[in-house]
């Protein structure tokens, strides 16, 4: 079948926002609530393993701090905290905070000259994939993708498929005319049980994770004068992942 859509993860895959992003966001609003948890680095890893920054509030709490007892009221501590983790993420994002990863840039505007459909399926709440879109990629970019499947949209996080399925739904296209794009093993659980191929590009938290499935993994998507390293699979005599190599991966 015809390649005709990109599908991308968002955090850690168009951009590695969880270290010196979402991290520093939780910590501001543990801080603004008088709450002496503090995500460092390490812990932040581990935390990972669950997606969904108010899911993942409840995993730190029942398995970080048993000396912490919630009140009856927690989910609506939980819901707020987790607004002001999401004034804090866009405030950072606002000065420009974070860039695009290698390549990101230039493979978005090779799909769009060659009118290949866009989309966006994540778990992160929309308006912090709206901000990051346009401070680090351009005002308009938010309109390039078609369709952003964000946050709560569904119930069911990642690694659940839901939010490449409901993706899948809105675009009115089947998993086989399409190739997404992941940097975790939670991102390509889902998007394989959609039944995408996927592209794995890592990062400092993904590194050592199970990629079983994937089409390629990479240590990011490069540019021609700067090509990644192959981890897994084959570049296809290409210097970097452009819409040549996309394409004989889509139909290996
Ligand atoms: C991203 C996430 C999100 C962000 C925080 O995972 O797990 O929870 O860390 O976002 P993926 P929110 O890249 O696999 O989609 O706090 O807005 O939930
Ligand atoms: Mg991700």
């Amino acid at each position: 079948m015809k390649l005709q859509a990109l599908l991308f993860d968002v955090d850690g895959t168009l951009a590695d926002t969880e270290r010196d992003g979402h991290r520093v966001a939780f910590n501001a609003a543990f801080r603004e609530y008088g709450l002496d948890w503090n995500w460092d680095v390490a812990l932040y890893g581990k935390l990972l393993a669950v997606t969904g920054g108010k899911e993942r509030m409840k995993y730190y709490v029942t398995n970080f701090r048993t000396d912490y007892v919630p009140a009856p009221d927690f989910s609506d501590l939980v819901v707020e905290l987790h607004r002001a983790k999401t004034r804090h993420y866009t405030e950072l994002l606002s000065h420009g905070g974070i860039p695009m990863r290698s390549g990101v840039k230039r493979l978005l505007h090779e799909a769009r000259a060659a009118g290949l459909r866009l989309a966006i399926a994540t778990t992160t709440t929309p308006e912090n994939v709206t901000e990051l879109l346009r401070h680090s990629l351009a005002e308009d970019a938010s309109d390039w993708f078609e369709v952003i499947a964000a946050g709560d949209i569904v119930p069911a996080k990642k690694p659940a498929p839901d939010i490449y399925i409901w993706a899948l739904q809105q675009m009115k296209l089947p998993a086989q005319a399409c190739f997404a794009f992941e940097d975790s093993e939670n991102g390509i659980r889902s998007s394989l049980n959609a039944g995408l191929k996927t592209l794995v590009t890592i990062n400092d938290y993904t590194g050592d994770h199970d990629f079983s499935g994937a089409t390629a993994v990479l240590s990011d998507l490069g540019e021609p004068e700067h090509t990644p390293q192959v981890i897994h699979g084959s570049l296809h005599g290409e210097p970097c992942v452009n819409l040549a190599a996309i394409r004989a991966w889509h139909a290996e």
